[in-house]
């Protein structure tokens, strides 16, 4: 039983749509198997220092070998949809040419076996596993990555587009580019600044790109298009006009640089000088931000938490050795998960009615919410996980306090299903709702999975 009182969820419709998320390199091993080729994060986690433990894809939660029994599983949590990610590598080889049929036909079972067990499959094509081929021949900085990311979609959407309805083009693009490109903290590890401006201006063609080429495909007319950003919220640390600047920059840089050329098919002009100001700038050709703008159906929002921004380094300095202004995360002062990061709900609330006012008339659906923390289980692999349950609980009143402020969310995927490989932490941090014990890979829900299964099934009514 619960040591701490948890209210229960309220204000949400009957038709809320409910979910759990996983992408392919976290959860799938199999890595050499069935003609699948390595992609960036295979080759990054080989890298000495890369990975916590040097960790790695290979095996993760062999899921690639337990498919039947983990949709089984999600069947048991009462959800009514999986948002997983297609492995580029496996479908389509060194990420040119024809289609590779056997790793194709793991998608094929996985969306048959889901549907038998009446789970809406929502298929993610890009969640940062580019092939190493096309790394090599330059990777997300080069123009051409984006056309060959609109052959691939356009391969799997044939595959699966008279059972899928929802297909999401690229999983936060804020990470391939930034963390990617420019810090270097995920593969493929490189530390450029202008690359990861062309990697952003080249996802979003990408997604444009591809968009245009499924909706044309679409045999039925009525399939669901999107892209899911991880988006937070950037406010001044004090109401001084350098702290209310950097927190601009800060939203400029990690929400507006995508969201405006989306939706509105330009860069936002305050970035765009201050890019010029240091001579960069996004490589954009004639015709590219119409494609990027491409119309879409369903935002896909994944939220973590909200950060605060000051202008001063902590010397108060305001620029750094580069001349470049300061802008400086601060965390603000609230529990913490085990990533360190702040357990914020309230600010959940304020990004999506933020959202709501700022781009309007865009269905959202929150891909992506969730916390690590240090579970404990118990001898039967039982985790009474009291702070993950709050977690989510919290999370999901915020979206409903939001959608009560007007802001048009349909729907809640917990990140995630189960224990995974979090990417440079390795295996150490879980974000599960069921444990996995990597020995044995046996699965058992955690007390969160069997709150988010009650909490559905009270909220549904039934
Ligand atoms: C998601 O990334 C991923 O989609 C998923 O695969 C992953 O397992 C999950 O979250 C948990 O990490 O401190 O400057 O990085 C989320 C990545 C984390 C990026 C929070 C933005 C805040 C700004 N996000 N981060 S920073």
């Amino acid at each position: 039983a619960p040591s701490i009182v948890i209210p229960p969820v309220t204000g949400l419709p009957a038709d809320f749509r409910w979910g759990v998320a996983t992408s392919a390199y976290q959860i799938e091993g199999a890595a050499a198997e069935d003609g699948r080729t390595p992609s960036i994060w295979d080759t990054f986690c080989r890298k000495p220092g890369a990975v916590h433990n040097a960790e790695h894809g290979d095996v993760a939660c062999d899921h690639y070998h337990r498919m039947p029994a983990d949709v089984a599983l999600i069947k048991s949590l009462g959800v009514d949809s999986y948002r997983f990610s297609v492995s580029w590598p496996r479908v389509q080889p060194g990420g040119r040419g024809p289609v590779n049929p056997a790793g194709l036909a793991f998608y094929d079972r996985l969306v048959d076996e889901l549907l038998a067990a009446g789970i809406d499959p929502w298929v993610t094509l890009y969640h940062w596993d580019l092939p190493q081929e096309l790394e090599d021949a330059g990777g997300w900085p080069l123009r051409d990555t984006a056309y060959r990311f609109a052959d691939y979609a356009s391969l799997v959407f044939d595959k699966l587009q008279d059972r899928v309805d929802t297909f999401t083009t690229l999983n936060e693009p804020w990470c391939s580019a930034w963390l990617g490109y420019h810090v270097g903290v995920h593969a493929p590890g490189r530390s450029n600044f202008d690359d990861s401006l062309f990697a952003v201006h080249h996802l979003l063609l990408g997604h444009g790109l591809a968009t245009q080429r499924m909706r044309a495909a679409s045999s039925s007319g009525a399939h669901t298009f999107g892209i899911t950003l991880n988006m937070g919220t950037a406010d001044p640390l004090t109401d001084t006009v350098t702290d209310r600047e950097a927190a601009r920059r800060a939203d400029g840089m990690g929400l507006r640089i995508y969201l405006d050329p989306l939706r509105y098919g330009r860069y936002p002009a305050d970035i765009v000088d201050e890019l010029a100001s240091r001579g960069s700038a996004f490589p954009v050709r004639d015709g590219d931000l119409e494609i990027i703008s491409t119309p879409f159906e369903v935002l896909g929002v994944n939220f973590y938490f909200g950060q605060d921004f000051a202008g001063t380094d902590l010397d108060g300095n305001t620029h750094d050795a580069l001349g470049e202004p300061v802008v400086r995360a601060v965390l603000p002062d609230t529990p913490r998960t085990a990533m360190d990061w702040p357990i914020t709900p309230e600010r959940f609330t304020q990004l999506l009615v933020r959202l709501h006012k700022d781009y309007p008339g865009l269905p959202m659906v929150i891909t992506e919410n969730g916390a690590a923390f240090a579970d404990e289980p118990d001898s039967s692999g039982y985790v009474a996980d009291d702070n993950r349950t709050a977690y989510l609980a919290s999370h999901i009143g915020a979206v409903a306090d939001a959608r009560a402020q007007g802001a048009d969310v349909r729907g809640y995927f917990a990140w995630s299903l189960m224990d995974n490989f979090e990417w440079a932490e390795g295996y150490a941090k879980r974000f599960g709702i069921v444990h996995v014990d990597y020995a044995s890979q046996e699965r058992t829900p955690k007390q969160s999975a069997l709150w988010f299964r009650d909490t559905i099934g009270r909220v549904r009514g039934s």
